[in-house]
């Protein structure tokens, strides 16, 4: 029979903003889940939420047919600065199917393997770093890992180095892109307030805009006029490529909104995964000299080639088990098209928003045995092949999942595989207890390593 779906109290104007702690809202979103259970309806200025945490509930609304994704709200305030680009169109927008079919070969097998030297070439510079630094250094991973992450993604797509490694501080546009995101929470959960009462934030966030769309205007501008430059990169394929179904071009404005969204959607991301898998094999020395014991044996000390991407599955299992207990983007967001019933039951209105709780759906009990353990045997592809439909969704759904996904597999088996092979590692203090920090993703806050080199391996 009709269940009504479950609404936290709330006040007269402000909803249910208050529930949600401004610094960690998937935090707070979860122990809602804790609390109201499989499914419950916020109110917030202006929307209404419905939340969905069970695997049951997940797979029902991963049905694409009956609903689409839309940026949420925190997307919404992302597309100020980078519009219709991949991550933040809505579906029908032109824009979106244009760049996706131009960009799909380049994000394919082959493109992604041509970049193989050039990520090697990153996560060598992080690995002589931390060998230098001795095994004393308190290493921040989360940071080390976006300078990687962020390092990798600007050269395979456009050819620019940051050297991240190498500066003293930030890179401009490091810093912009940071604060960016951080005033596009802060946005949306604005309580609403006229603007001339954020006149100064918006100022403020207008200027990073600028830095973000300066600098990619000026990677772009150099590429058009250095015509001797044979790079075979995203950047390349945008200039080149032409829509398979409309025969266009991307637009120069375009190209600039999806060469940020890359930097973006790129770096923190695989960041987040590297730093969680680092966390959870400190947690777990079974497995921690499994992923050695694996390395050695494929790989040995000599140089790590792109051969090896396919012979490390324990790597890959590890990667899977740690994104599906800890997802960078815990949550993701769709958009009913008609009044339905969830599980037959649960009534939704037409035009509400749906977000699924990975935070939750990942850790359901139906699905998964021990939900909490960290099993990476789980995830070995005879066990994850038999997996239920969407239950493992950390790169998110259908035509909208990531297309940045072999990238950041690539990336994080590789960076895995030449730390392993060369380093041993403990906590920097040994009573760590896991913390998020939350910005537009999730990773691992205040968690600092040592890296020690591995005998016989100068
Ligand atoms: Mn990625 C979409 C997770 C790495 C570029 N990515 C998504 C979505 C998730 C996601 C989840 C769907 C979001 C939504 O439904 O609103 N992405 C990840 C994770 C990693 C990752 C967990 C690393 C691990 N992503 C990357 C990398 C790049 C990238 C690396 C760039 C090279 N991601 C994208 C783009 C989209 C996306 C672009 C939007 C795709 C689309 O909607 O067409």
């Amino acid at each position: 029979q009709i269940t009504p779906v479950p609404e936290p109290p709330r006040l007269p104007i402000l909803g249910n903003i208050t529930d949600i702690d401004a610094e960690n809202s998937a935090r707070s979103l979860t122990s809602l889940a804790d609390k109201y259970g499989e499914i419950y309806r916020l109110h917030l200025p202006g929307t209404r939420i419905v939340f969905v945490s069970s695997h049951r509930l997940v797979d029902e609304v991963c049905d694409e047919k009956r609903f689409k994704k839309v940026p949420n709200v925190v997307l919404a305030e992302v597309r100020e600065g980078v519009h219709d680009g991949l991550f933040t169109a809505k579906l029908e927008e032109p824009n979106w199917g244009i760049a996706h079919r131009v960009l799909m070969p380049a994000f394919g097998p082959m493109g992604i393997r041509d970049m193989f030297d050039e990520m090697r070439d990153i996560s060598s510079q992080l690995a002589l770093k931390w060998a230098r630094h001795g095994p004393q250094k308190r290493i921040n991973a989360p940071d080390e890992f976006t300078r990687l992450a962020l390092d990798t993604i600007a050269l395979c797509s456009m050819g620019f180095r940051f050297n991240s490694f190498y500066a003293e501080g930030l890179h401009p546009f490091v810093h912009a892109m940071g604060e960016f995101l951080t005033e596009c929470g802060r946005r949306s959960q604005r309580p609403p307030l006229p603007s001339f009462f954020y006149r100064n934030q918006d100022k403020i966030f207008q200027s990073h805009i600028s830095v973000l769309r300066e600098t990619a205007e000026a990677v772009l501008k150099e590429r058009v006029t250095d015509t001797g430059n044979g790079r075979k990169d995203l950047l390349a394929a945008m200039l080149k490529g032409r829509d398979s179904q409309t025969g266009e071009k991307m637009s120069d404005s375009s190209i600039i909104d999806n060469l940020i969204t890359f930097l973006i959607a790129g770096h923190e991301t695989t960041s987040g995964t590297l730093s969680y898998a680092m966390y959870r094999l400190l947690q777990n020395p079974d497995e921690y000299r499994k992923v050695q014991q694996e390395v050695d044996e494929v790989i040995g000390k000599g140089p790590i080639t792109v051969h090896h991407m396919q012979k490390l599955p324990y790597i890959s299992a590890v990667l899977r088990e740690t994104l599906r207990l800890d997802s960078p983007i815990p949550i993701i967001g769709v958009h009913t098209a008609e009044d339905t019933l969830l599980a037959g039951k649960y009534p939704v209105y037409k035009g509400e928003f749906i977000n699924l709780l990975l935070t939750k759906s990942h850790l359901d009990p139906a699905v998964f045995e021990d939900p909490l353990a960290f099993k990476p045997e789980r995830m070995l592809d005879e066990n994850f092949n038999k997996l239920p439909k969407n239950a493992w969704k950390p790169f998110g759904n259908g035509v909208r999942a990531c297309i940045g996904r072999p990238f950041a597999w690539q990336e994080a088996v590789l960076t895995m595989a030449m730390l392993f092979q060369n380093f041993n590692f403990v906590l920097a203090d040994a009573d760590y207890k896991l913390q998020h920090k939350q910005t537009l993703t999730l990773k691992p806050n205040e968690f600092f390593i040592r890296a020690i080199l591995r005998d016989g391996l100068d």
